[in-house]
């Protein structure tokens, strides 16, 4: 794989030798978004977030809730930094937008 910019010498002679700087591709540090479980937020309220901010559909997010009503966390998807912080902001707003305690965290993978 090449890449990046292509670099003469620059003298307008045109006798040019061109080179290529060669970039490998470093993998991205991922991280988890997890929900945690509580005794008060309601579990269709719940399955809502998931379906939500996690596109899942209603049996995925039903099954992601009771993964985490019974271990008390789980794990609604993995994303680069950025928008896992986003998820999380989004969810926590959400939330106390009504008057439910569901947390929202982040974990590197
Ligand atoms: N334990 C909650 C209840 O019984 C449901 C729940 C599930 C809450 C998942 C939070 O992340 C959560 N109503």
């Amino acid at each position: 794989m090449t890449n990046g910019p292509q670099r003469g010498n620059g003298d307008d002679t045109g006798s040019e030798l061109v080179t290529k700087t060669r970039t490998v591709a470093k993998r991205p540090n991922l991280y988890r978004v997890l929900l945690l479980n509580d005794d008060y937020t309601p579990m269709e309220f719940v399955v809502h977030v998931v379906e939500r901010f996690f596109q899942k559909n209603r049996e995925e997010a039903t099954r992601i809730m009771l993964h985490v009503h019974h271990h008390g966390v789980g794990e609604c998807g993995v994303f680069t930094y950025e928008v896992a912080e986003t998820k999380v902001t989004q969810v926590m707003d959400f939330a106390r937008k009504h008057q439910h305690p569901l947390q929202c965290v982040m974990e590197k993978k």
